[in-house]
Protein backbone atom coordinates (compact mmCIF):
# COMPACT_ATOMS: atom_id res chain seq x y z
CA UNK A 1 0.00 0.00 0.00
CA UNK A 2 1.29 3.42 -0.74
CA UNK A 3 0.23 6.72 0.23
CA UNK A 4 -0.29 10.42 -0.41
CA UNK A 5 2.99 12.79 0.99
CA UNK A 6 2.24 14.64 3.75
CA UNK A 7 3.09 17.97 4.06
CA UNK A 8 5.22 17.06 6.57
CA UNK A 9 6.67 15.02 4.30
CA UNK A 10 6.97 17.74 1.24
CA UNK A 11 8.83 20.30 3.64
CA UNK A 12 11.38 17.44 5.18
CA UNK A 13 12.09 16.85 1.18
CA UNK A 14 12.30 20.86 1.13
CA UNK A 15 15.03 20.83 3.59
CA UNK A 16 16.52 18.17 2.11
CA UNK A 17 16.93 19.30 -1.99
CA UNK A 18 16.54 22.66 -1.57
CA UNK A 19 13.06 24.85 -2.83
CA UNK A 20 14.45 24.28 -6.24
CA UNK A 21 14.40 20.81 -6.09
CA UNK A 22 10.87 20.34 -5.06
CA UNK A 23 8.14 21.37 -7.17
CA UNK A 24 4.14 21.48 -6.54
CA UNK A 25 2.53 23.68 -8.59
CA UNK A 26 0.60 22.90 -10.93
CA UNK A 27 2.34 24.47 -13.81
CA UNK A 28 5.88 23.80 -12.34
CA UNK A 29 4.26 20.01 -12.56
CA UNK A 30 2.44 19.86 -15.36
CA UNK A 31 5.33 19.09 -17.79
CA UNK A 32 6.43 15.79 -15.68
CA UNK A 33 3.42 14.11 -16.03
CA UNK A 34 2.14 13.58 -19.70
CA UNK A 35 4.41 11.30 -21.84
CA UNK A 36 5.76 11.67 -25.58
CA UNK A 37 2.65 10.31 -26.62
CA UNK A 38 0.61 11.84 -25.00
CA UNK A 39 -1.36 8.95 -23.94
CA UNK A 40 -0.17 9.10 -20.55
CA UNK A 41 -1.30 11.51 -18.27
CA UNK A 42 -1.12 11.38 -15.00
CA UNK A 43 -1.46 13.45 -11.56
CA UNK A 44 2.00 13.93 -8.98
CA UNK A 45 1.98 15.21 -5.88
CA UNK A 46 5.49 16.77 -6.83
CA UNK A 47 8.27 16.74 -8.46
CA UNK A 48 11.68 16.24 -6.96
CA UNK A 49 14.75 17.19 -8.71
CA UNK A 50 17.62 16.09 -6.73
CA UNK A 51 21.41 17.58 -7.53
CA UNK A 52 23.60 14.51 -7.18
CA UNK A 53 23.48 10.75 -5.84
CA UNK A 54 22.98 11.69 -1.87
CA UNK A 55 20.35 13.95 -2.69
CA UNK A 56 18.62 11.12 -4.36
CA UNK A 57 19.32 8.49 -1.90
CA UNK A 58 17.85 10.66 0.86
CA UNK A 59 14.75 11.84 -1.00
CA UNK A 60 14.13 7.94 -1.68
CA UNK A 61 14.78 7.56 1.70
CA UNK A 62 12.45 10.00 3.17
CA UNK A 63 9.39 8.59 1.01
CA UNK A 64 10.11 5.00 1.31
CA UNK A 65 9.89 5.61 5.37
CA UNK A 66 6.41 7.40 4.52
CA UNK A 67 5.48 4.77 1.86
CA UNK A 68 5.14 7.29 -0.62
CA UNK A 69 5.75 6.15 -4.41
CA UNK A 70 8.42 7.53 -6.36
CA UNK A 71 8.15 7.43 -9.93
CA UNK A 72 11.83 8.23 -11.86
CA UNK A 73 12.40 9.91 -14.75
CA UNK A 74 15.26 10.63 -17.38
CA UNK A 75 14.27 12.68 -20.83
CA UNK A 76 10.70 11.49 -20.85
CA UNK A 77 10.87 10.58 -24.20
CA UNK A 78 10.13 6.84 -23.30
CA UNK A 79 7.22 4.91 -25.38
CA UNK A 80 5.74 2.43 -23.01
CA UNK A 81 4.38 5.08 -20.33
CA UNK A 82 6.73 4.03 -18.15
CA UNK A 83 7.97 7.59 -17.02
CA UNK A 84 4.72 9.52 -15.43
CA UNK A 85 2.73 8.65 -12.59
CA UNK A 86 -0.87 7.22 -12.59
CA UNK A 87 -4.09 9.33 -11.58
CA UNK A 88 -3.91 9.03 -8.36
CA UNK A 89 -2.14 12.18 -7.58
CA UNK A 90 -0.34 9.81 -4.63
CA UNK A 91 2.83 9.69 -6.40
CA UNK A 92 6.32 11.76 -6.65
CA UNK A 93 7.90 12.12 -10.06
CA UNK A 94 11.80 12.25 -9.25
CA UNK A 95 13.37 13.82 -12.52
CA UNK A 96 17.26 13.71 -12.87
CA UNK A 97 17.78 16.44 -14.79
CA UNK A 98 19.94 18.03 -12.07
CA UNK A 99 22.55 15.62 -12.39
CA UNK A 100 24.05 16.24 -15.71
CA UNK A 101 27.69 15.75 -14.66
CA UNK A 102 30.02 13.97 -16.65
CA UNK A 103 32.61 12.30 -14.29
CA UNK A 104 35.52 11.09 -16.00
CA UNK A 105 36.23 10.36 -19.58
CA UNK A 106 39.23 7.61 -19.98
CA UNK A 107 40.53 7.37 -23.37
CA UNK A 108 43.01 4.18 -21.53
CA UNK A 109 40.25 2.44 -20.00
CA UNK A 110 37.62 3.45 -23.13
CA UNK A 111 35.05 4.11 -20.33
CA UNK A 112 33.18 7.52 -19.77
CA UNK A 113 31.53 7.69 -16.55
CA UNK A 114 28.30 10.42 -16.12
CA UNK A 115 25.38 11.15 -14.24
CA UNK A 116 22.17 9.56 -15.03
CA UNK A 117 20.86 12.70 -16.36
CA UNK A 118 22.96 13.55 -19.14
CA UNK A 119 21.36 13.28 -22.44
CA UNK A 120 22.98 10.74 -25.17
CA UNK A 121 24.25 13.47 -27.28
CA UNK A 122 26.61 14.66 -24.83
CA UNK A 123 28.09 10.80 -24.30
CA UNK A 124 28.49 11.01 -27.84
CA UNK A 125 30.02 14.37 -28.24
CA UNK A 126 32.10 13.74 -25.04
CA UNK A 127 33.61 10.57 -26.44
CA UNK A 128 33.92 12.26 -29.59
CA UNK A 129 35.84 14.95 -28.14
CA UNK A 130 38.88 12.17 -27.58
CA UNK A 131 38.30 10.28 -30.80
CA UNK A 132 36.27 7.77 -29.43
CA UNK A 133 32.60 7.02 -30.47
CA UNK A 134 29.32 5.54 -28.17
CA UNK A 135 27.62 4.05 -30.29
CA UNK A 136 24.06 4.24 -28.87
CA UNK A 137 22.23 5.79 -31.32
CA UNK A 138 17.93 6.68 -31.22
CA UNK A 139 15.69 9.30 -33.15
CA UNK A 140 15.69 10.72 -29.35
CA UNK A 141 19.15 11.34 -28.84
CA UNK A 142 18.99 15.01 -27.94
CA UNK A 143 16.37 14.52 -25.26
CA UNK A 144 16.75 11.12 -23.72
CA UNK A 145 19.32 10.09 -20.61
CA UNK A 146 21.89 8.03 -19.81
CA UNK A 147 19.07 6.69 -16.71
CA UNK A 148 16.36 6.11 -19.36
CA UNK A 149 18.52 4.53 -22.15
CA UNK A 150 19.78 1.98 -19.21
CA UNK A 151 16.30 1.58 -17.40
CA UNK A 152 14.68 1.07 -20.67
CA UNK A 153 17.74 -1.34 -22.27
CA UNK A 154 17.74 1.10 -25.07
CA UNK A 155 18.15 -0.15 -29.03
CA UNK A 156 18.03 2.35 -31.74
CA UNK A 157 19.94 2.07 -34.98
CA UNK A 158 23.23 0.55 -34.28
CA UNK A 159 22.26 -2.08 -33.06
CA UNK A 160 22.88 -4.49 -35.51
CA UNK A 161 26.57 -3.86 -34.70
CA UNK A 162 27.01 -2.75 -31.32
CA UNK A 163 24.28 -4.56 -29.49
CA UNK A 164 21.87 -2.42 -27.08
CA UNK A 165 22.71 -0.41 -24.11
CA UNK A 166 23.07 -3.51 -21.71
CA UNK A 167 26.57 -4.02 -24.26
CA UNK A 168 27.56 -1.10 -23.21
CA UNK A 169 27.51 -0.69 -19.62
CA UNK A 170 30.58 -1.49 -17.68
CA UNK A 171 28.80 -0.31 -14.28
CA UNK A 172 26.28 1.49 -12.34
CA UNK A 173 25.46 3.67 -9.09
CA UNK A 174 21.87 2.82 -7.64
CA UNK A 175 19.52 4.18 -5.13
CA UNK A 176 17.87 1.37 -3.60
CA UNK A 177 13.98 1.41 -2.95
CA UNK A 178 14.81 1.78 0.54
CA UNK A 179 17.17 4.61 -0.01
CA UNK A 180 20.17 2.91 0.31
CA UNK A 181 23.10 3.07 -2.11
CA UNK A 182 24.47 0.58 -4.23
CA UNK A 183 28.00 1.62 -5.55
CA UNK A 184 28.56 -0.82 -8.26
CA UNK A 185 30.32 1.77 -10.44
CA UNK A 186 32.97 -0.13 -11.66
CA UNK A 187 34.95 0.15 -14.89
CA UNK A 188 35.76 -3.38 -14.87
CA UNK A 189 35.65 -5.66 -18.40
CA UNK A 190 35.93 -8.32 -16.05
CA UNK A 191 34.63 -9.17 -13.00
CA UNK A 192 32.89 -12.75 -11.94
CA UNK A 193 32.44 -12.15 -8.12
CA UNK A 194 28.69 -13.59 -8.37
CA UNK A 195 25.82 -12.32 -9.27
CA UNK A 196 25.92 -9.70 -12.03
CA UNK A 197 24.09 -7.37 -9.98
CA UNK A 198 24.08 -4.07 -12.59
CA UNK A 199 22.46 -6.59 -15.10
CA UNK A 200 18.79 -6.39 -12.64
CA UNK A 201 18.82 -2.86 -13.00
CA UNK A 202 19.35 -3.01 -16.83
CA UNK A 203 15.71 -2.48 -18.69
CA UNK A 204 14.21 -2.27 -15.14
CA UNK A 205 12.04 0.59 -16.35
CA UNK A 206 12.69 2.28 -12.69
CA UNK A 207 10.92 -0.73 -10.52
CA UNK A 208 13.65 -2.19 -8.45
CA UNK A 209 16.30 1.01 -8.06
CA UNK A 210 17.25 4.70 -9.30
CA UNK A 211 20.43 4.63 -11.75
CA UNK A 212 22.47 7.61 -10.66
CA UNK A 213 25.55 7.30 -12.68
CA UNK A 214 26.47 4.57 -15.07
CA UNK A 215 30.15 3.34 -16.39
CA UNK A 216 29.54 3.05 -20.06
CA UNK A 217 32.12 2.09 -22.66
CA UNK A 218 33.65 3.63 -26.01
CA UNK A 219 34.70 2.21 -29.09
CA UNK A 220 37.03 3.16 -31.41
CA UNK A 221 35.93 6.11 -33.60
CA UNK A 222 34.19 5.58 -37.66
CA UNK A 223 34.16 8.91 -39.08
CA UNK A 224 33.71 7.17 -42.71
CA UNK A 225 30.04 6.54 -43.55
CA UNK A 226 28.90 5.30 -46.57
CA UNK A 227 24.53 5.16 -46.64
CA UNK A 228 22.20 4.67 -49.11
CA UNK A 229 18.29 4.59 -49.54
CA UNK A 230 17.68 1.63 -51.63
CA UNK A 231 14.16 0.37 -53.31
CA UNK A 232 12.59 -2.98 -52.39
CA UNK A 233 10.79 -4.81 -54.09
CA UNK A 234 9.32 -6.95 -50.51
CA UNK A 235 9.92 -7.32 -47.05
CA UNK A 236 11.71 -11.10 -48.30
CA UNK A 237 14.12 -9.10 -49.98
CA UNK A 238 14.96 -7.17 -47.23
CA UNK A 239 15.55 -10.32 -45.12
CA UNK A 240 17.30 -12.06 -48.04
CA UNK A 241 19.86 -8.64 -48.31
CA UNK A 242 21.11 -9.08 -44.73
CA UNK A 243 23.37 -11.76 -45.22
CA UNK A 244 24.55 -9.86 -48.21
CA UNK A 245 24.99 -6.99 -46.59
CA UNK A 246 27.31 -8.97 -43.52
CA UNK A 247 29.08 -10.93 -46.32
CA UNK A 248 30.48 -7.70 -48.44
CA UNK A 249 29.79 -4.86 -45.47
CA UNK A 250 31.80 -7.21 -43.18
CA UNK A 251 32.45 -5.78 -39.75
CA UNK A 252 31.45 -2.31 -41.21
CA UNK A 253 27.63 -3.13 -41.73
CA UNK A 254 26.45 -0.95 -38.81
CA UNK A 255 22.80 -0.30 -39.62
CA UNK A 256 19.92 -1.93 -41.58
CA UNK A 257 16.34 -0.23 -41.31
CA UNK A 258 13.40 -0.83 -43.34
CA UNK A 259 10.85 1.61 -44.21
CA UNK A 260 7.68 1.05 -46.13
CA UNK A 261 5.57 3.55 -48.33
CA UNK A 262 3.02 4.81 -46.01
CA UNK A 263 6.16 5.84 -43.82
CA UNK A 264 7.74 6.81 -46.19
CA UNK A 265 4.45 9.30 -47.27
CA UNK A 266 3.81 10.45 -43.91
CA UNK A 267 7.45 12.02 -43.11
CA UNK A 268 7.34 13.15 -47.27
CA UNK A 269 4.24 15.02 -46.43
CA UNK A 270 4.34 16.22 -43.08
CA UNK A 271 8.38 17.17 -42.35
CA UNK A 272 9.50 20.35 -43.80
CA UNK A 273 12.07 19.63 -46.36
CA UNK A 274 11.74 15.80 -46.78
CA UNK A 275 11.92 14.31 -50.12
CA UNK A 276 10.71 11.51 -51.91
CA UNK A 277 14.20 10.84 -53.50
CA UNK A 278 12.83 8.09 -56.09
CA UNK A 279 11.30 8.75 -58.84
CA UNK A 280 8.59 6.39 -58.40
CA UNK A 281 7.04 4.64 -55.52
CA UNK A 282 8.22 1.33 -54.16
CA UNK A 283 6.70 -0.80 -51.67
CA UNK A 284 9.48 -0.84 -49.34
CA UNK A 285 12.69 1.39 -48.69
CA UNK A 286 16.12 -0.20 -46.81
CA UNK A 287 18.19 2.34 -45.47
CA UNK A 288 21.66 0.50 -45.28
CA UNK A 289 25.36 1.88 -43.31
CA UNK A 290 28.93 0.79 -43.18
CA UNK A 291 30.91 3.06 -41.13
CA UNK A 292 35.14 2.28 -40.78
CA UNK A 293 37.79 4.53 -40.78
CA UNK A 294 38.69 4.17 -44.04
CA UNK A 295 37.37 4.83 -48.08
CA UNK A 296 36.94 0.95 -48.05
CA UNK A 297 33.36 1.78 -46.57
CA UNK A 298 32.11 3.41 -50.05
CA UNK A 299 33.72 0.23 -51.71
CA UNK A 300 32.01 -2.08 -49.66
CA UNK A 301 28.64 -0.35 -50.16
CA UNK A 302 29.08 -0.26 -54.29
CA UNK A 303 29.86 -4.70 -54.51
CA UNK A 304 27.01 -4.77 -51.92
CA UNK A 305 24.59 -2.85 -54.42
CA UNK A 306 26.06 -4.12 -57.41
CA UNK A 307 25.52 -8.12 -55.88
CA UNK A 308 22.05 -7.19 -54.96
CA UNK A 309 20.91 -5.47 -58.21
CA UNK A 310 22.11 -8.82 -59.84
CA UNK A 311 19.75 -10.82 -57.67
CA UNK A 312 16.86 -8.55 -58.21
CA UNK A 313 16.63 -7.99 -54.21
CA UNK A 314 16.99 -4.27 -55.11
CA UNK A 315 15.18 -2.07 -57.60
CA UNK A 316 16.64 0.87 -57.44
CA UNK A 317 19.03 2.86 -55.01
CA UNK A 318 20.14 6.63 -54.08
CA UNK A 319 23.81 6.71 -52.22
CA UNK A 320 24.57 9.31 -49.94
CA UNK A 321 27.29 11.75 -52.12
CA UNK A 322 27.69 14.08 -48.64
CA UNK A 323 26.84 14.61 -45.44
CA UNK A 324 23.99 17.01 -45.53
CA UNK A 325 22.76 13.84 -48.41
CA UNK A 326 23.11 11.62 -45.45
CA UNK A 327 21.44 13.10 -42.90
CA UNK A 328 18.65 13.70 -45.39
CA UNK A 329 17.92 9.91 -46.07
CA UNK A 330 18.38 9.38 -42.36
CA UNK A 331 15.55 11.99 -41.98
CA UNK A 332 13.20 10.02 -43.45
CA UNK A 333 13.86 6.89 -41.17
CA UNK A 334 13.82 8.92 -37.92
CA UNK A 335 11.09 11.17 -39.29
CA UNK A 336 8.31 8.80 -38.84
CA UNK A 337 7.34 8.87 -34.68
CA UNK A 338 6.99 12.38 -34.78
CA UNK A 339 5.42 12.47 -38.30
CA UNK A 340 2.91 9.77 -37.15
CA UNK A 341 1.78 11.83 -34.52
CA UNK A 342 0.89 14.64 -36.76
CA UNK A 343 -1.46 12.51 -38.23
CA UNK A 344 -3.73 11.78 -35.25
CA UNK A 345 -3.82 8.78 -32.99
CA UNK A 346 -1.90 5.99 -33.88
CA UNK A 347 -0.94 2.74 -32.06
CA UNK A 348 2.56 1.62 -31.56
CA UNK A 349 3.36 -1.87 -31.67
CA UNK A 350 7.32 -2.63 -31.07
CA UNK A 351 7.74 -5.82 -31.87
CA UNK A 352 10.44 -8.63 -32.49
CA UNK A 353 10.83 -11.63 -34.52
CA UNK A 354 13.23 -14.36 -35.60
CA UNK A 355 14.02 -12.25 -38.43
CA UNK A 356 12.96 -15.09 -41.08
CA UNK A 357 10.01 -14.61 -39.86
CA UNK A 358 9.32 -11.10 -40.68
CA UNK A 359 7.76 -11.74 -44.67
CA UNK A 360 5.47 -14.05 -43.04
CA UNK A 361 4.35 -11.58 -40.03
CA UNK A 362 3.72 -8.78 -42.65
CA UNK A 363 1.70 -11.41 -44.77
CA UNK A 364 -0.49 -12.40 -42.31
CA UNK A 365 -1.32 -9.56 -40.12
CA UNK A 366 -1.63 -6.94 -43.11
CA UNK A 367 -4.87 -8.63 -44.10
CA UNK A 368 -6.28 -9.69 -40.42
CA UNK A 369 -6.03 -5.86 -39.37
CA UNK A 370 -7.73 -4.74 -42.44
CA UNK A 371 -10.52 -7.17 -41.88
CA UNK A 372 -11.21 -5.55 -38.24
CA UNK A 373 -10.47 -1.81 -39.49
CA UNK A 374 -11.33 -1.39 -43.09
CA UNK A 375 -8.90 1.46 -44.12
CA UNK A 376 -6.30 1.51 -41.26
CA UNK A 377 -3.39 2.49 -42.22
CA UNK A 378 0.11 0.22 -40.98
CA UNK A 379 3.11 2.71 -40.36
CA UNK A 380 5.53 -0.04 -40.58
CA UNK A 381 9.37 0.39 -40.19
CA UNK A 382 12.10 -0.29 -37.71
CA UNK A 383 15.23 -2.43 -37.39
CA UNK A 384 14.73 -5.13 -39.66
CA UNK A 385 19.02 -6.12 -39.05
CA UNK A 386 17.45 -7.18 -35.93
CA UNK A 387 14.25 -8.33 -36.48
CA UNK A 388 12.74 -5.25 -34.69
CA UNK A 389 9.64 -4.08 -36.42
CA UNK A 390 7.83 -0.90 -35.29
CA UNK A 391 4.55 -1.94 -36.65
CA UNK A 392 2.66 1.13 -35.88
CA UNK A 393 -0.80 2.02 -36.83
CA UNK A 394 -3.09 5.05 -37.93
CA UNK A 395 -6.62 5.11 -38.43
CA UNK A 396 -8.67 5.41 -41.36
CA UNK A 397 -7.97 9.14 -42.14
CA UNK A 398 -9.76 11.64 -39.74
CA UNK A 399 -11.31 9.08 -37.35
CA UNK A 400 -9.24 8.40 -34.80
CA UNK A 401 -12.47 7.41 -32.70
CA UNK A 402 -12.48 4.28 -34.83
CA UNK A 403 -8.87 3.54 -34.12
CA UNK A 404 -9.38 3.85 -30.53
CA UNK A 405 -12.35 1.63 -30.53
CA UNK A 406 -10.86 -1.13 -32.29
CA UNK A 407 -7.51 -0.69 -30.71
CA UNK A 408 -7.92 -4.43 -28.27
CA UNK A 409 -8.58 -6.40 -31.09
CA UNK A 410 -5.66 -4.84 -33.62
CA UNK A 411 -2.91 -5.23 -30.55
CA UNK A 412 -4.28 -8.58 -29.96
CA UNK A 413 -4.00 -9.98 -33.84
CA UNK A 414 -0.21 -8.33 -33.64
CA UNK A 415 0.56 -9.61 -30.47
CA UNK A 416 -0.43 -13.49 -31.24
CA UNK A 417 0.79 -13.56 -34.65
CA UNK A 418 4.47 -12.12 -32.84
CA UNK A 419 3.73 -15.04 -29.94
CA UNK A 420 2.81 -17.69 -32.77
CA UNK A 421 6.07 -17.07 -34.77
CA UNK A 422 8.46 -17.08 -31.62
CA UNK A 423 8.50 -13.36 -31.44
CA UNK A 424 8.80 -11.11 -28.04
CA UNK A 425 5.96 -8.22 -27.72
CA UNK A 426 8.62 -5.73 -27.10
CA UNK A 427 11.87 -5.58 -28.73
CA UNK A 428 13.06 -2.19 -27.12
CA UNK A 429 10.62 0.09 -25.43
CA UNK A 430 10.09 -1.95 -22.43
CA UNK A 431 6.34 -2.96 -20.58
CA UNK A 432 5.54 0.28 -19.39
CA UNK A 433 2.69 0.77 -18.06
CA UNK A 434 1.60 -0.01 -22.01
CA UNK A 435 2.17 -3.32 -22.05
CA UNK A 436 2.55 -4.35 -18.39
CA UNK A 437 -1.26 -6.23 -18.97
CA UNK A 438 -0.59 -8.00 -22.40
CA UNK A 439 2.86 -9.39 -21.18
CA UNK A 440 1.15 -11.84 -18.54
CA UNK A 441 -0.54 -13.38 -21.65
CA UNK A 442 2.66 -14.28 -23.16
CA UNK A 443 4.95 -14.70 -20.14
CA UNK A 444 4.96 -18.39 -18.93
CA UNK A 445 4.22 -18.38 -15.13
CA UNK A 446 7.67 -19.39 -14.35
CA UNK A 447 8.82 -16.12 -15.64
CA UNK A 448 6.11 -13.66 -14.14
CA UNK A 449 7.01 -15.67 -10.73
CA UNK A 450 10.88 -15.24 -10.96
CA UNK A 451 10.08 -11.22 -12.28
CA UNK A 452 7.49 -10.79 -9.09
CA UNK A 453 10.22 -12.82 -6.73
CA UNK A 454 12.67 -9.93 -8.06
CA UNK A 455 10.54 -7.25 -7.41
CA UNK A 456 9.79 -8.55 -3.85
CA UNK A 457 13.33 -9.15 -3.20
CA UNK A 458 14.48 -5.59 -4.19
CA UNK A 459 11.60 -3.69 -3.07
CA UNK A 460 8.62 -5.59 -1.27
CA UNK A 461 6.44 -2.53 -0.81
CA UNK A 462 6.40 -1.69 -4.13
CA UNK A 463 7.29 1.90 -3.73
CA UNK A 464 9.40 2.33 -7.19
CA UNK A 465 7.48 2.97 -10.28
CA UNK A 466 4.30 1.23 -9.05
CA UNK A 467 1.74 0.01 -11.64
CA UNK A 468 4.68 -0.70 -14.35
CA UNK A 469 6.05 -3.57 -16.05
CA UNK A 470 5.20 -6.12 -13.63
CA UNK A 471 2.08 -8.39 -14.75
CA UNK A 472 -0.60 -8.77 -12.22
CA UNK A 473 0.04 -11.67 -9.84
CA UNK A 474 -2.36 -14.53 -10.43
CA UNK A 475 -5.64 -13.81 -8.09
CA UNK A 476 -4.26 -10.00 -8.38
CA UNK A 477 -1.49 -7.93 -6.83
P1 LIG B 1 12.19 8.24 -19.63
O1 LIG B 1 11.23 8.27 -20.76
O2 LIG B 1 12.19 9.40 -18.72
O3 LIG B 1 11.96 6.91 -18.78
C1 LIG B 1 11.87 5.66 -19.39
C2 LIG B 1 11.75 4.58 -18.29
O4 LIG B 1 12.96 4.52 -17.54
C3 LIG B 1 10.66 4.84 -17.27
O5 LIG B 1 10.14 3.63 -16.84
C4 LIG B 1 11.37 5.54 -16.13
O6 LIG B 1 10.73 5.34 -14.89
C5 LIG B 1 12.72 4.86 -16.17
N1 LIG B 1 13.84 5.72 -15.77
C6 LIG B 1 14.25 6.89 -16.34
N2 LIG B 1 15.36 7.33 -15.74
C7 LIG B 1 15.65 6.44 -14.76
C8 LIG B 1 16.69 6.34 -13.80
N3 LIG B 1 17.66 7.24 -13.71
N4 LIG B 1 16.69 5.28 -12.95
C9 LIG B 1 15.71 4.33 -13.02
N5 LIG B 1 14.71 4.38 -13.92
C10 LIG B 1 14.69 5.43 -14.78
N6 LIG B 1 13.98 3.77 -27.99
C11 LIG B 1 14.76 2.79 -28.51
O7 LIG B 1 15.09 1.83 -27.81
N7 LIG B 1 15.20 2.86 -29.81
C12 LIG B 1 14.91 3.89 -30.62
O8 LIG B 1 15.30 3.89 -31.78
C13 LIG B 1 14.12 4.95 -30.09
N8 LIG B 1 13.82 6.02 -30.84
C14 LIG B 1 12.99 6.98 -30.34
C15 LIG B 1 12.67 8.07 -31.15
C16 LIG B 1 11.82 9.06 -30.67
C17 LIG B 1 11.48 10.23 -31.55
C18 LIG B 1 11.30 8.96 -29.36
C19 LIG B 1 10.40 10.02 -28.80
C20 LIG B 1 11.63 7.89 -28.55
C21 LIG B 1 12.48 6.89 -29.03
N9 LIG B 1 12.84 5.81 -28.24
C22 LIG B 1 13.65 4.83 -28.76
C23 LIG B 1 12.29 5.66 -26.88
C24 LIG B 1 13.06 6.41 -25.77
O9 LIG B 1 13.81 7.47 -26.26
C25 LIG B 1 13.95 5.44 -25.02
O10 LIG B 1 13.15 4.49 -24.35
C26 LIG B 1 14.87 6.10 -23.99
O11 LIG B 1 15.71 5.10 -23.46
C27 LIG B 1 14.13 6.78 -22.85
O12 LIG B 1 15.04 7.59 -22.15
P2 LIG B 1 14.52 8.78 -21.23
O13 LIG B 1 15.69 9.39 -20.54
O14 LIG B 1 13.67 9.70 -22.02
O15 LIG B 1 13.66 7.98 -20.17
C1 LIG C 1 12.37 4.32 -33.93
O1 LIG C 1 13.03 3.33 -34.24
C2 LIG C 1 11.92 4.47 -32.52
O2 LIG C 1 12.16 5.26 -34.73
C3 LIG C 1 10.50 5.01 -32.34
O3 LIG C 1 12.12 3.31 -31.80
C4 LIG C 1 9.42 4.07 -32.79
O4 LIG C 1 7.77 5.76 -32.44
C5 LIG C 1 8.00 4.56 -32.53
O5 LIG C 1 7.13 3.72 -32.44
ZN1 LIG D 1 13.17 1.81 -32.85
Amino acid sequence: MTTAPSSDLLDRLRGLLGLRGVLTEPGDVAPYVSDWTGVFVGTAAAVLRPADTAQVAAAVGACAAAGVAVVPQGGNTGLAGGSVPDGSGDQVVLVLDRMRRVREVDPVADTITVEAGVVLHTVQQEAAAVGRLFPLSLGSEGSCTVGGTVSTNAGGTAVLRYGMMRDLVLGLEVVLPDGRVWDGLRPLRKDNTGYDLKQLFIGAEGTLGIVTAAVLRMLPDTPRRATALLALPSVDAAVALLPLLREHGGGELTAWELLSRQALELVTTHLPGARDPFEGPHPWYGLVELAGTSNSVEQRLEEALAAAVELDLVVDAVVAGSPAQRAALWALREGVSEVQKAEGASLKHDVTLPIAALPGFVDRVGPELVALLPGVRLVTYGHVGDGNLHYNLSGPVGDDLALRAAAPALTRAVYDAVAALGGSISAEHGLGALKRDAAAGYKSEVEVDLMHALKDALDPRGLLNPGKVLPERPGGG
